[in-house]
């Protein structure tokens, strides 16, 4: 409220002015049209022009220094290595070319601005200096293109000879569950016309499928490290998105049909918390919670990182809090976390 009145005061008082300063013009003898933009003005708006240039350098160096330590840590996969290093030479070159264009434009803005008997060069073309500025973007654009191309040919490509682990992401409003192969990392049959919340059958498992009685059905996902895996998505009800932003992966989760997206973790849970910047981010949310608390907000209990799996298609009323735990684990971890769920078939009453 009292932001909304210092803004109307302030609103207020700059019509003020703006009505006096046309009350003193009034009151003025005038012989010249004011209405024509003088040497003067010209110059004013060109000076203009600097301060605009140096404001839009100035909030970006600001942004970058403030907002910097909100962007997404070192990559937790494989491909995400790749990815991020086509992300960063794409920053570079369009904060590079901004920068110099930028700075061009409003320097030829200032020093080709109105003068009294100065008359604007009619000058219709020049091919040369044409080809070259169309060529460059073509060569670097293209360049861009191709090597983009590339790495998601590979992130997309699944080799079966990589044996990578089978997990399938179910999506519904508004959670997510997970159901791995088991020993024989094979996925039983579903459909969501088979699901039969009366028998536990939460999936929709195909129950006369010999593939599906091993499998088994988590709300936490755990992924030993360094090991391929491969998730196949499917959607209950609408378009989800199952998004992991640490390992730089991201698919449509689409009701009717099956979408998949692979990758392999290369550091494990433990591991990623013990880097610099998270234990900075880490510290820093934690600070903030216990303002939080005392200030008797809810939600507010310490925060330790985890990798995780959210939902990035808002897809209804609670979509913000469609998310699940992803533990990265040595192998000897995840076979021991394995070997204590329970498959399909144990989780079936019997008949
Ligand atoms: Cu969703």
């Amino acid at each position: 409220m009292t932001g909304f009145l210092i803004f109307a005061v302030l609103v207020l008082v700059a019509i003020a002015i703006w009505q006096m300063t046309k009350i003193f013009e009034l009151s003025q003898l005038r012989t010249e049209r004011t209405e024509i933009a003088n040497d003067t003005d010209n110059k004013y708006n060109g000076y203009l022009l600097f301060a605009f240039l140096i404001f839009i350098y100035g909030i970006t160096i600001f942004s970058f220094a403030k907002y910097g330590k909100m962007l997404l840590p070192d990559a937790a996969s494989e491909h995400g290595q790749d990815y991020d290093q086509l992300m960063y030479i794409s920053m570079v070159i369009i904060f590079f070319v901004q920068t110099i264009t930028q700075a061009l434009l409003h320097y030829f803005g200032f020093k080709y601005r109105g003068q009294e008997g100065r008359k604007a060069l009619f000058y219709a073309d020049n091919d040369r200096l044409e080809f070259i500025w169309t060529i460059i973007p073509v060569i670097v654009l293209a360049a861009l293109i191709l090597w983009g191309l590339y790495t998601w040919t590979n992130i997309m490509d699944v080799d079966e000879d990589d044996d990578p682990m089978v997990v399938e992401l179910y999506a519904q409003q508004f959670s997510w569950t997970a159901r791995y192969g088991g020993s024989d990392n094979v996925l039983g049959d579903a459909n969501v016309r088979l699901i039969d919340l009366d028998r536990a059958n939460i999936l929709g498992l195909d129950e006369a499928d010999p593939n599906g009685q091993d499998d088994i059905i988590v709300k936490e996902i755990h992924l030993p490290v360094n090991q391929k895996v491969v998730f196949k998505m499917r959607s209950q009800d609408v378009l989800h998105s199952a998004y992991f932003p640490h390992f730089r992966a991201q698919m449509n989760v689409v009701p009717g049909m099956i979408t998949q997206f692979a990758f392999t973790p290369t550091i494990t849970t433990e591991e990623f918390r013990q880097k610099p910047d998270i234990r900075d981010k880490v510290r820093r949310t934690n600070a903030l919670r216990a303002e939080w608390a005392a200030e008797g907000r809810s939600n507010t209990d310490p925060w330790e990182f985890d990798f995780i799996l959210l939902c990035n298609k808002i897809c209804g009323k609670s979509h913000y809090n469609m998310q699940m735990r992803v533990i990265v684990e040595t192998e000897e971890e995840f076979n021991a976390w394995l070997a204590e769920q329970n498959t399909f078939k144990e989780n079936m009453p019997s008949e």
